[in-house]
């Protein structure tokens, strides 16, 4: 009885668990595979001499997306849609940085997600580049309004950009815990615990 209780709470555990996210691809080692994008914004291999941004980390992996690389306009912009349960919370998760600088450089980037019907604006955060070419972890909650959800990073640099590029990696989203499930995993707990006390 116990180790079949052992494999309900497990069982629940890997419910309330499977939020390893509908983002595809959002380490984009796979280039921009299952991303959209427009204007200045390309994939750039950490490590790579030809990319001036060399040296600089990558947070997943070694392929990152580069905004505005060399002196190009800041005018890009990346998208994908993905599969949302309408009403659910979830969260947004990603790196972003400035390479090739001490100080943000004018380096920023919007994140904004958008409802089903591609317009409506669910939530959106604007980030600047971090110090030292590092990436920095950022993160905002949105309320899915539908069975589609979109998440956009676009560009926001200030300056002429030049040796300095918006860089981005580790994009995710995961769903946030119902307290429906919280109240279930913690009764199936409870319940493990009392059984266990009684064998
Ligand atoms: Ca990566
Ligand atoms: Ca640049």
């Amino acid at each position: 009885m116990f180790v079949k209780t052992l494999f309900a709470a497990a069982a629940l555990f890997a419910t309330v668990g499977a939020s390893a996210g509908p983002i595809l691809n959002g380490n984009f080692e796979a280039g921009l595979t299952s991303w959209n994008k427009s204007g200045n914004v390309d994939i750039a291999r950490i490590g790579n001499s030809s990319y001036f941004g060399a040296g600089n980390p990558a947070q997943n992996g070694s392929n990152v997306v580069a905004f505005n690389g060399g002196d190009s306009t800041p005018n890009g912009s990346i998208w994908q849609s993905f599969v949302t349960t309408t009403r659910a919370q979830y969260t947004v998760n990603f790196d972003f940085g400035a390479t090739s600088c001490t100080s943000s450089c004018g380096q920023s980037l919007l994140a904004s997600v958008f409802g089903a019907d591609g317009t409506t604006l669910l939530a959106s955060k604007t980030v600047a580049g971090g110090s030292n070419g590092a990436l920095g972890s950022f993160s905002f909650n949105f309320g899915a309004n539908g069975t589609a959800t979109t998440l956009r990073f676009s560009d926001l640099a200030t300056n002429r950009t030049v040796s300095i590029d918006g860089v981005l990696d580790n994009v995710s989203v995961t769903a946030v815990p119902e307290p429906a499930s919280l109240a279930l995993l913690s009764l199936g707990l409870v319940g493990l615990v009392a059984r266990r006390r009684r064998a």
